[in-house]
């Protein structure tokens, strides 16, 4: 049975530490699954993003990690996602460690180590002093 991996995030900006997550989340099963954060949910995370919700899901759609992209719209549908899609795996950065150990009754939770020295707010700062 093809394992399934799933994980949530905003993607802005993509860079080599999404990309190290994505080619680390694949080597754990066979299908991964990406949920791409919308703008309005982005709204409600308190986080503002430079690139619209469609083209962050285009470049996540273009990776050959990725089999299925879905529109992450709120907290809470993570625990319907993986009852639906069967999913075995739930994985996220460790940023985030502790923070979905309650989907372990559904699924492994599995939290990896974020890709040091780049994220999307040094990315932001650093183009602003260009
Ligand atoms: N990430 C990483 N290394 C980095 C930067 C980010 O591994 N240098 C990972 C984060 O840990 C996260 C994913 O890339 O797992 C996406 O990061 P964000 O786009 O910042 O996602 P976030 O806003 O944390 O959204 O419901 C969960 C949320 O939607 C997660």
């Amino acid at each position: 049975m093809a394992k399934i991996v799933i994980t949530y995030g905003t993607f802005d900006m993509f860079h080599v530490g999404h990309l190290n997550l994505f080619k680390r989340l694949k080597a754990m099963g066979e299908y991964l699954i990406v949920a791409v954060s919308t703008d309005e949910f982005n709204a409600k995370k308190g986080k503002k993003t430079l690139i619209p919700f469609h083209e962050r899901v285009e470049i996540v759609r273009a990776l050959r990690f990725v089999d299925e992209v879905i529109p992450e719209v709120s907290w809470d549908q993570k625990r319907t996602n993986i009852l639906e899609r069967k999913v075995d795996v739930f994985a996220i950065g460790d940023d985030w460690k502790g923070e979905f150990d309650s989907l372990s009754d559904i699924c492994q939770v599995v939290y990896l180590e974020r890709t040091p020295g780049i994220s999307t707010t040094e990315l932001k700062s650093l183009s602003k002093a260009l």
